[in-house]
């Protein structure tokens, strides 16, 4: 027991310290400490087991619905749209490998660099002006305080059907303004290589909170944007959670391979580490020699406690875990019903917010086109509106006031030939 608290002290000793350089601190390993804590000998149990998933076992793309929770106190914190779409747009970048700085990973590490099929729309966006300044996850037990965002009765917004979408929480975590945790996500039951009871406390907590202050990329740049990090990676690294990664050095405070108390992260194409990485960029470490094909340490990864912008690349294991994770797992997190999973161009736009009550906007900023026909009918099949706009146009912003409240279907027609329809609903 005394160990188990000792390790769980050391490690808010380090919070503390690393805080005061802005490190990416991310509570999913606190969480299991935490629950380390109430159950002694639960961290021991973390299965070490060998990724069974394989590379790529998807052969179409699959899109996870968005719901962003935009729980904000002070107007700064009620973050534009152009930040969530630049958020998106970095999440389907980073998922599929064709992020900017891709460039960056070294050689060694080229043949390893997974690309994905999971890519990211926003399915709505909920605004909700609280009155609690923080939800930093140090005040009170675990992630008490914090999980109070994701409760109406709480100061926050409840989740919207977490077994469907992606519920990402956006608001302050700071504590007397600096970022002691930047965000925390609970990875699904049963996900390989977690222990039983790592999952979200209940469904209506299942999901991912993250700083206001690190919600961007490269279209829109964090407001946190800074020399050591905040990139809008931190979201790339709890979804990475939420599809059951761990981190990359294992969770174990320090050791390698053969080491007593050394803990594994069930990927095998992640070169083993003793421990995270404090923010920076040590491309020349090699903490841990594994017996064959020793690497350095993959700071590169987003699994693991670099700067952000060290960061650039998944491993084909760890993009193998989380389709597996995706399509056994999180089985039901798809897009709704009226929107063609696998049409290459549907994973490229997205139509927001959804639901609606006046406006929304069409995305489709990825899709290369000179024309674009837009009908939107409803659900007899009667046009209620329809034009044409050409791609100088985004996001192309139209204007449902007069709409009865119920369900429409946006047909998107791109130069006469890939033609897409999605399913809003007016409120
Ligand atoms: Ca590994
Ligand atoms: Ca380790
Ligand atoms: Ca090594
Ligand atoms: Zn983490």
């Amino acid at each position: 027991m005394k160990k188990f608290l000792l390790i769980s002290l050391t490690h808010f000793f380090a919070l503390a310290s690393i805080a005061q350089t802005q490190t990416h601190i991310c509570g999913s390993a606190d969480y299991l400490n935490e629950l380390d804590a109430k159950h002694p000998g639960l961290k021991a149990r973390v299965e070490s087991i060998t990724d069974h998933s394989g590379y790529r076992t998807r052969s179409g793309t699959v899109t996870i619905p968005v719901v962003f929770h935009v729980v904000y106190n002070t107007s700064t914190e009620n973050l534009a749209n152009s930040y969530l779409n630049a958020q998106i747009d970095l999440l389907n970048q980073c998922f599929a490998h064709e992020n900017s700085d891709t460039g960056n990973l070294r050689a060694v590490f080229k043949s390893r660099a997974g690309s994905s099929k999971i890519r990211f729309m926003i399915d709505q966006v909920i605004r909700y002006q609280t009155t609690n300044t923080s939800f930093d996850a140090t005040t009170g037990s675990g992630f008490d305080n914090s999980n109070m965002v994701k409760q109406s009765g709480s100061g926050g917004s409840d989740a919207v059907s977490p077994d469907k979408k992606l519920n990402i929480w956006i608001c302050d975590l700071t504590k007397d303004g600096s970022d002691v945790l930047i965000g925390y996500a609970y990875p699904p039951a049963g996900a390989p290589n977690w222990s039983a009871g790592s999952e979200a406390p209940s469904p209506a907590f299942d999901g991912v909170v993250i700083d206001y202050l690190d919600i961007g990329g490269p279209a829109k740049q964090p407001i946190g944007y800074g020399s050591w990090g905040f990139r809008g990676k931190s979201l790339v690294h709890e979804i990475g959670h939420y599809l059951g990664l761990r981190h990359i050095w294992g969770d174990d405070g320090g050791a390698c391979n053969g080491e007593p108390g050394y803990k594994d992260d069930g990927i095998t194409d992640t070169p083993v580490a003793d421990d995270k990485s404090n923010s920076n960029c040590d491309k020349v470490k090699n903490t841990c020699i594994e017996i064959t094909g020793d690497l350095p340490d993959m700071v590169e990864n987003y699994m693991d406690y670099s700067a952000a912008t060290c960061q650039n690349t998944f491993t084909k294991l760890q993009v193998g875990a989380m389709e597996y994770v995706i399509d056994n797992i999180r089985t039901g997190v798809r897009v709704p019903v009226g929107i063609t999973e696998t049409n290459e161009v549907a994973k490229d736009i997205s139509i927001y917010p959804n639901p609606t009550s006046d406006i929304i906007y069409i995305d489709a900023e990825r899709v290369e086109y000179a024309n674009l026909k837009i009908i939107i009918s409803n659900t007899i099949g009667q046009i209620k509106y329809q034009t044409e706009v050409s791609s100088s146009i985004s996001p192309i912003e139209l204007s449902t006031n007069g709409f009865t409240k119920g369900i429409y279907f946006v047909s998107l027609q791109f130069d006469n030939q890939a033609a897409i329809t999605k399913k809003i609903v007016v409120q």
